[in-house]
């Protein structure tokens, strides 16, 4: 803190606010409110049993051409594929009602597939075609559309739990006789090869980043039978954990293709078993509605139904009614011009860049897709590199840069230098971007603008703090430098990581570099696409870095342990360093004790009041430098039925898992001619692409 001059206690004397008197530094300001955007669809709220329920039906149905396949004996009978009380989606919840098979989805996406083997962190590209083939204990992404006092995760692969009287234990019924696409069962074996060798064992890093501190630091689960697991919790009724057993963090493989694989079965390495399923090995079992059949690099990637799903409609119709999947390898500004144009026929548009042009082509009556924003959920944030015992880059400067991101100064300098007006303008004029300082999003359920500090656009305040940090323009070039002893004493060069498949996060960038530039900081881009992208981020290779924050920040009920270091590695700019510790600084300590407990909280308005004591202490502290926050759309087809209206393009998950697609049909007399592998089903596990296709 700044020793009390003369002059402050002068106009303290006059009454003035301290705040003011410090105008040579960052001071909180007024906190403008989002421009007024009443474009969003509407959601009916619905409680968790009006959507989906288990059950045995006295009769069963499937395509034709399935009936005939299994009538040629090619497949066993259907009642012997499904489980014997199936996943029933209620029709009442179903906007168009009992569909009919046929048709195809034609997804864009702008990743790339680098295996299967997800469950080792493996990407398969993105854009739906792991929220497709990952189900998981849990399902999040259609919470959209449930009211608040019934909100909790919906059940999936976890039919049912029971908590213990003490609120530590937690036993779940998985469901009984479901099959994997190969026709092997499912089981607790299952669920247990991922938490033992996969989540456990910490030479694995399963994608979107599964660890132990994920469930709860001292969490254990076991098996009790087949069919049965038990979780036992540190606190009591850690209710929140049950979020994290959904998409991304719990999503079991296929025990008996993963396990003999696996460098505890076999000589493979860690590498070998990460890379066993390459891109060209098709039909990897998987308990989701559909499976890869074909895969043409940098072209396309297909899949077909999966003749073992494991859930119904209310008539016994097995699901999913469409037959086929498509995903063009393209980019992701392609998916939002395929999906305007009618080539494609799904886009979350995301890129605000490209809202002007979407908007335009779809208010066409006659245009082949409809567009729906949703809330303001897609945002950035730039985050600093904590880091000062050895996660990420460890040259002079980088660690210089680190110790600078750990000075509260420093962040202050950064967030006062950020025009975050303009930054939103960058990206699309009009209504749609607000000022984000950091923290909980602005409009979410946990936010709570009285415990939000936002530290206004103030060039002369940032350069009064850049010199308090210690920074100063020694050899006049008009660039900040180190002080003496740190890196020479040369000038401050600042890595901003951003991801080069979206155009949204290089503008960021761009404004970022030249908002450094006025208030004397060089800051160089490093910006890198696709899996490059993330395995820097993963790294820790930046010392800042512009990203699109995940459902923490919407929710604060999923992806909880994104929101602090509570574990090793559950932050993306603050992982444990060389000595496997992550050196918290005191407002982290508090930031983590704070989750810990709202994680182990089990009433809401006990959750509500410590999500507003994270909000104060994340952003009085600029924990990140917030920077906008706008509001997505989801473009479908208009052929499509059951997509449940203001369905929002990312909350608890993506549209791909919340729009519920394994219930969505296209009526038949909307039905296109698009499968590219009509009448046929998948062929066994490590089929070549293209081939082996039951037909
Ligand atoms: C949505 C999403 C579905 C990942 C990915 C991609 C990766 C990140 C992020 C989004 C894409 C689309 O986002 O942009 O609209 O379809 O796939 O998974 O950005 O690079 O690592 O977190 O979700
Ligand atoms: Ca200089």
């Amino acid at each position: 803190m700044k020793t009390i001059t003369g002059l402050m206690a002068a106009m303290l004397a006059l009454g003035v606010s301290a705040s003011a008197a410090l105008a040579d530094g960052a001071a909180p300001g007024q906190l403008p409110d989002p421009p007024k955007f009443d474009a969003q669809g509407k959601v009916t709220l619905v409680g968790v049993g009006d959507i989906l329920t288990y059950g045995a039906l006295p009769a069963y149905n499937e395509p034709d051409f399935v009936k005939a396949l299994e009538k040629a004996g090619k497949l066993p009978a259907l009642k012997d594929r499904l489980p014997k009380e199936p996943m029933i989606y209620k029709t009442g919840n179903m906007k168009d009602g009992i569909g009919v098979y046929g048709d195809v989805m034609r997804h864009v996406i702008g990743g790339r597939p680098e295996g299967w083997n997800y469950w080792a962190g493996q990407s398969q590209g993105w854009g739906g075609i792991d929220i497709g083939l990952q189900e998981c204990l849990t399902r999040t992404g259609p919470l959209f559309q449930v009211k608040a006092e019934e909100l909790q995760p919906l059940p999936n692969l976890a039919k049912s739990w029971d908590w213990s009287a003490d609120g530590k234990q937690l036993t779940m019924h998985l469901i009984e006789g479901a099959k994997w696409s190969d026709g092997e069962p499912f089981s607790a074996d299952d669920v247990m090869f991922y938490w033992e060798k996969n989540v456990l064992d910490t030479n694995v890093h399963p994608l979107n980043g599964a660890n132990p501190g994920t469930f709860g630091e001292g969490t254990t689960l076991e098996k009790v039978d087949a069919n049965t697991i038990k979780w036992t919790f540190k606190n009591a009724f850690p209710t929140q954990v049950l979020y994290a057993m959904a998409y991304g963090t719990f999503c079991p493989g296929p025990a008996h293709i993963l396990a003999p694989q696996h460098p505890a079965n076999s000589k493979n390495t860690y590498d070998q078993y990460k890379n066993a399923f390459p891109p060209s090995y098709m039909a990897m079992p998987t308990m989701g509605g559909w499976v890869v059949v074909d895969h043409k690099p940098d072209n396309i990637v297909v899949l077909r139904r999966n003749p073992y799903y494991w859930k119904v409609d209310e008539k016994g119709n097995q699901l999913p009614y469409l037959n086929e999947l498509q995903y063009r390898l393209s980019t992701w500004a392609d998916r939002d011009v395929q999906a305007v144009a009618g080539t494609g026929d799904f886009s979350n548009l995301e890129q605000a860049e490209n809202y002007v042009e979407s908007l335009k082509k779809s208010a066409d009556a006659a245009a082949p897709a409809r567009l729906e924003f949703g809330q303001r959920t897609i945002g950035y944030a730039l985050q600093f590199n904590y880091s000062a015992n050895g996660w990420g880059d460890t040259d002079d400067r980088s660690v210089g840069v680190h110790k600078l991101n750990r000075d509260l100064h420093f962040r202050k300098a950064v967030t006062s230098m950020l025009d975050r007006q303009r930054l939103g303008e960058s990206l699309v004029k009009g209504p749609f971007t607000a000022i984000y300082p950091g923290g909980i999003y602005p409009g979410t359920s946990f936010y709570d603008k009285a415990s939000t500090v936002y530290y206004p656009y103030n060039v002369e305040a940032a350069k009064a703090e850049l010199a308090a940090a210690g920074l100063k323009d020694t050899d006049g070039d008009g660039i900040l430098n180190f002080p003496k002893d740190v890196n020479g004493g040369k000038n401050v060069e600042i890595t901003v990581l951003g991801n080069a498949d979206y155009q949204s996060d290089k503008s960021l960038v761009e404004g970022i570099v030249a908002m450094g530039e006025k208030v004397g900081l060089k800051v160089i881009p490093k910006l890198l696409s696709g899996k490059d992208h993330d395995a820097a981020r993963d790294a820790g290779k930046f010392d800042w870095s512009v990203l699109r924050q995940g459902s923490e920040v919407i929710t604060a009920v999923q992806n909880t342990d994104h929101l602090a270091p509570i574990g090793p590695n559950t932050t993306d700019f603050h992982k444990a360093g060389a000595d496997g510790k992550v050196d918290l600084m005191d407002f982290e300590q508090q930031l983590v004790d704070t989750v810990n407990k709202f994680i182990g909280a089990k009433e809401a308005k006990d959750r509500i009041e410590l999500m507003k004591q994270f909000q104060k202490t994340a952003t009085e502290n600029v924990y990140t430098a917030g920077l906008t926050v706008y509001p997505g759309a989801l473009i479908i087809n208009k052929r499509f039925s059951n997509v449940a209206p203001g369905a929002p393009i990312f909350m608890y998950n993506w549209a791909e898992d919340n729009i519920i697609r394994e219930r969505v049909y296209v009526a038949a007399d909307k039905q296109q001619k698009y499968e590219l592998f009509p009448d046929t089903l998948p062929g066994k596990p490590g089929s070549a692409p293209g081939e082996g296709l039951v037909k």
